[in-house]
This record gives C-alpha cells, structure tokens and sequence, in this order.
C-alpha cells in the first residue's frame, strides 16, 4: 500500500551505461522518516526514483536534510554509484509572536523624569525573517494614558513621555500588540501603578470668625477656622500643626 505523499523533486539519477541485468537495478535512500523513494517505471522500462515527502517538514526543528540516494545494479558483484541530496526547508510563517508576560506590571514612582524607559515588552517567534520580526504597539489605551507612556515598535521599550502625578492618576492600563511581518499576532497586558512622592506642601487657609476679639470673650470661643490640606497620600499627607510661641490660644481638631 502505497503512502500519500507529494513528489518534492526527482533527483538525477546516477547513469548505468551497460545493459540487462548489468544495468540499473534498484534505488535506495538512507533510512529517515520524512522522505520516501518511490520509483516508477515507465513503458520503456525505465526507472524514475521520485523522492515523496511522507510527513510535515518543521523548519524550526530541522532546517536542512541531508540524504543519499544509491542506485545498485544487477551485475554481480553488484556496482553502485551514491548521489547526495541536500534538501533544505523555507521558513512558512507558522507560530505566532508570543509574548515574555501575559501581564506586564509595573510599579512607578510618581516623579520618574519624562523620557525614561520605565520598562520593555517583549515577544518572541520561533519563525525566522520577516516572519519573526516583531512590530508592538498599543492595541487598547485610553487617550489619557496614551498621552503619557509611548512604545517603541521595534524595541518593545516603553517610555514616560507625560507629567506622572500621583494625584491625578494612581493607575493605568493598557494592552499590547506584537505582529509578526506574516501577519500573525498576540497580545498582552500592561498594568502600571503610580506610587506616591512627597511632592506636595501643605496648605494652610484661614478662616477668621472672630477678628478683631472682643477682650471679653471667653475662653473655648472659635476665633477661627484653620483648614489644612496636603495633596499627597499615607504619611506623605498627613499634617500636625501646632502654633509656635506663648499665645492665649489653642487648636483643637474640628468635629
Ligand atoms: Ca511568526
Ligand atoms: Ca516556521
Ligand atoms: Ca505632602
Ligand atoms: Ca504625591
């Protein structure tokens, strides 16, 4: 029972001058699993050897293929001649980008300098060539964020291009796409997460109730409201006041 296979080329055979039983006899191909030798023989009685791809070639697991091919003939002692077939494989754009990450995570201090690489994606491809060459770009962010990170298409760098203020954005996300140059793609997740800096000062407001005061006014009387602020978060926000000097009066947190 013959095998399915596609004929990938039929090689020269090695001539035999002689005649009858002296001339071409049988082929052989070095054992392997991928190749097979089918000979045909025509009307005349001539022997065709066709090499017949048996199975799926993998470039990425062999790229070349070295076999011999011996024709024997029927004299006796039998002569043979050996020709050598190199066959080597292209590359078919079979596997997509894949990247390092499934999910990028970053953490940034909210005072990182505009214009530093703060992180790279990477995918890799196990095709060679174009098929392997990666283009990335964002493939879902919001404008807000676009603003403030950029990607480099062939590098995978991501750069801050953008103020990052703790207080205006704690968090941002975005995906990621690397192409390969066949048209095969993958995505990923990028989530980077702001940290807070001291980068406030608090701020004081004061409101008067009671100016000028009335000498006789008792003690415990509000004269005014103080109202403090600071912008940052956890410690970097927290503010104790206190009034510096011998003063007749006090603070008291408000209710
Ligand atoms: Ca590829
Ligand atoms: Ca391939
Ligand atoms: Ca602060
Ligand atoms: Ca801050």
């Amino acid at each position: 029972r013959r095998r399915s296979g596609s004929a990938v080329g039929s090689s020269p055979a090695p001539a035999d001058p002689d005649i009858g039983a002296n001339s071409l006899h049988n082929y052989q191909l070095t054992p392997n699993p991928l190749f097979t030798l089918v000979v045909r023989e025509s009307p005349d009685g001539t022997k065709q050897p066709e090499l017949v791809l048996e199975k799926s070639l993998d470039r990425e697991k062999q790229r070349n293929h070295y076999l011999i091919l011996t024709a024997v003939d029927g004299g006796d002692p039998a002569r043979s001649g050996t020709t050598q077939i190199n066959i080597n494989v292209t590359d078919a754009n079979d596997n997509p980008p894949v990247f390092t990450k499934e999910i990028y995570k970053v953490r940034l201090l909210e005072n990182v300098p505009e214009g530093s690489l703060v992180f790279q994606v990477k995918a890799t491809d196990g095709d060679e060539g174009t098929n392997a060459e990666i283009t990335y770009s964002f493939s879902d962010i919001a404008n807000s964020t676009r603003q403030l990170f950029t990607l480099d298409s062939r590098t995978g760098d991501v750069k801050v291009t953008g103020p990052l203020d703790y207080e205006e954005g704690k968090y941002y996300e975005a995906s990621v796409e690397g192409k390969d140059g066949g048209g095969l793609s993958a995505h990923a997740k990028v989530h980077i997460d702001i940290l807070d800096v001291n980068d406030n000062a608090p701020t004081i407001s004061l409101l008067p109730i009671l100016n000028p005061i009335p000498e006789d006014s008792v003690p415990s009387t509000v004269i005014a409201v103080i109202n403090v602020r600071d912008r940052d978060s956890g410690d970097n926000g927290e503010v104790n006041c206190n009034i510096e000097g011998d003063l007749p009066f006090r603070l008291e947190p408000s209710s």
